[in-house]
């Protein structure tokens, strides 16, 4: 073999085999490519491209404007008021949302007082120059490409508006642990949006069972994301005493132990209620503290003798059935007790109401019971407080325009006449502890079978006149619960409607449009860890 074929063999060879490798190498970033494209298309069909919003309680103007926000890692939230104690109070506000959007987004968010001009991409809330009209807890908030801008004329307005951002937001930004390949558009909108009535509110039974600190505050952190701002806590009953009274501590060391059927007692420290009231705050959610007298009150009766006319103490109650204890009315310790109990209880609340129950005192006379909430109110207003009665306690003589009747039910009342504020809650309609269906694992009948579908359709006007509503309530009654998942089971998806039914005008309601956005706000109750009833006639 010449030596010039040799070379020219070599430099074929060499090329030939150069030829194979490139192609090789071509082939491989080929595959290389696509796999990369695959993986693209994976990222693009998981991430979350938010087209409309459904927000719950609906709001009052909603423009949807097109494009949308990107939150990301360099988002900062701005806050602006003209004096320093409201900014000290937005820092705080934006903090929370801060610490909402850092659980799921992983991003840090920082927060810093807003001078002259913004950066592009920030979030801004503002109590500087809103309209007044807006009212206490109405907001503004405007989204486009640029920024989040949400003013308000209280913080506790920017407060709300911040559960509106929330919705908007993909699901995830539920979640309490870093989503990955999500992208956190906010749809640009104009919104402007305050609520119906003044009051919107959940009671919660801790009297029939039992539910602790943690419990509690999770209940109010829920329905904070609904807008609701009043939380009632029924803490007195024939079952059980739950609030420690430091003059009469046998309320709590007998009276808090029992409960229906002996399954779940205990009792707050005045600490603990200090906790709630104060975690409420936080959330602009006034508590309101119950005790019921003279009826449903055995567990005081069982606690101390000298409340009871032999001097004896009742045996603990553990059945439901109620309308049977009662204080005695013409006996001065009975306003002795009294008197201590709503001085405890007044000092540790800082909102203007104490309710004061009187529902169902069967074995009271009308004219020992008239007497009786006549001198009680007398005491609540000794100690700066407004009270807060169930029917019929509107119809006594000695209770003022200025007192406030919570409504259950059709009996004859005065509250209209007297010029009475009324909270409406209507046991066939506002009732959670009610059964959904007939086949319900939870829940009790007596009232009702309320669906998700007629817990929402109702009107607080269709049981007063509108210029008595003060608001609506829910109550949650516990006999039939004992467990967290158990409450929620009963309240939700109901407290949904509610919470819309007090914000969002009867003209703007209607079941279709209302179930198709509780459907697609779905994963927000999911994602919130939330055991909400799936029930089918919302069509999930
Ligand atoms: C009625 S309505 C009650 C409560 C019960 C509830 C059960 C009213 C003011 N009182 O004592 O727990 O029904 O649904």
């Amino acid at each position: 073999m010449s030596k010039r074929f040799f070379g020219i063999t070599l430099i074929l060879a060499v090329a030939i085999l150069s030829f194979f490798v490139v192609g090789l190498l071509m082939v491989d970033s080929f595959i290389q490519k696509q796999g990369i494209e695959e993986e693209a298309v994976e990222i693009a069909t998981s991430v979350k491209h938010v087209k409309h919003a459904a927000i719950i309680p609906l709001p009052l103007n909603y423009e949807a404007l097109p494009g949308n926000f990107l939150l990301t890692d360099r988002t900062t939230i701005y806050v602006s008021a003209r004096d320093e104690e409201k900014i000290a109070e937005l820092r705080r506000v934006a903090r929370y949302l801060a610490d909402c959007i850092s659980q799921s987004t992983g991003y840090l968010i920082g927060v810093l007082d807003a001078k002259d001009i913004i950066p592009k991409g920030s979030i801004l809330l503002s109590t500087y120059d809103a309209e007044p009209n807006l009212g206490i807890e109405g907001y503004e908030l405007d989204v486009n490409e640029d920024g989040v801008y949400l003013l308000a004329v209280t913080p506790e307005g920017v407060f709300r508006g911040i559960q509106t951002i929330r919705q908007m937001l993909p699901p995830e930004i539920e979640l309490s642990n870093v989503s990955e390949g999500v992208m956190w558009e906010i749809p640009c909108a104009r919104i402007v949006d305050w609520p119906t009535y003044e009051e919107r509110g959940m009671m919660l039974d801790v009297a029939r069972h039992f539910f602790n600190v943690e419990e509690v505050k999770r209940v109010i952190d829920l329905i904070s994301r609904y807008k609701m701002n009043r939380f009632h806590l029924h803490l007195t009953d024939d079952q059980g005493w739950r609030i420690e009274i430091k003059s009469w501590p046998d309320l709590t060391t007998i009276g808090g132990k029992s409960s229906v059927r002996n399954e779940r007692g205990g009792y707050f420290t005045q600490e603990d209620y200090t906790e709630i009231v104060n975690y409420a705050q936080e959330r602009y959610i006034t508590v309101i503290p119950e005790i019921d007298m003279p009826g449903h009150t055995n567990a005081a009766l069982a606690s101390y003798g000298i409340l009871n006319p032999d001097g004896l103490r009742k045996p603990p109650y553990t059945a439901m059935l109620v309308g049977f204890s009662t204080l005695m009315p013409r006996e001065e310790i009975t306003y002795e007790f009294i008197d201590d109990v709503i001085r405890e209880i007044a000092a540790l609340t800082p909102g203007p109401y104490i309710h004061i129950g009187g529902d169902e005192a069967h074995s009271t006379t009308k004219e020992d019971y008239d007497y009786f909430m006549g001198r009680v109110y007398k005491i609540v207003k000794s100690y700066g407080k407004e009270a807060v009665g169930w029917g019929p306690f509107d119809t006594v003589p000695g209770i003022p325009s200025s007192a406030v009747l919570q409504r259950w039910n059709k009996d004859k009342t005065m509250a209209e006449e007297k010029g009475m504020k009324i909270i409406v809650s209507h046991a066939q309609k506002a009732y959670i502890d009610m059964k959904y269906y007939k086949d319900s694992p939870l829940g009790l009948t007596w009232a009702a079978y309320i669906n998700t579908k007629t817990a929402y359709e109702w009107d607080p006007t269709d049981y007063a006149p509108e210029q008595n509503i003060l608001g609506i309530e829910n109550p949650l009654w516990s006999e039939s619960i004992q467990t967290i998942e158990e409450l929620e089971y009963l309240a939700f998806p109901r407290l949904l409607g509610h919470a819309e039914i007090g914000w969002t005008p009867k003209h703007m309601r209607g079941w279709d449009d209302y179930s198709d956005r509780l459907r697609a706000h779905e994963k927000h109750l999911k994602y919130q860890g939330i055991n909400y009833f799936k029930d089918p006639i919302v069509g999930w």
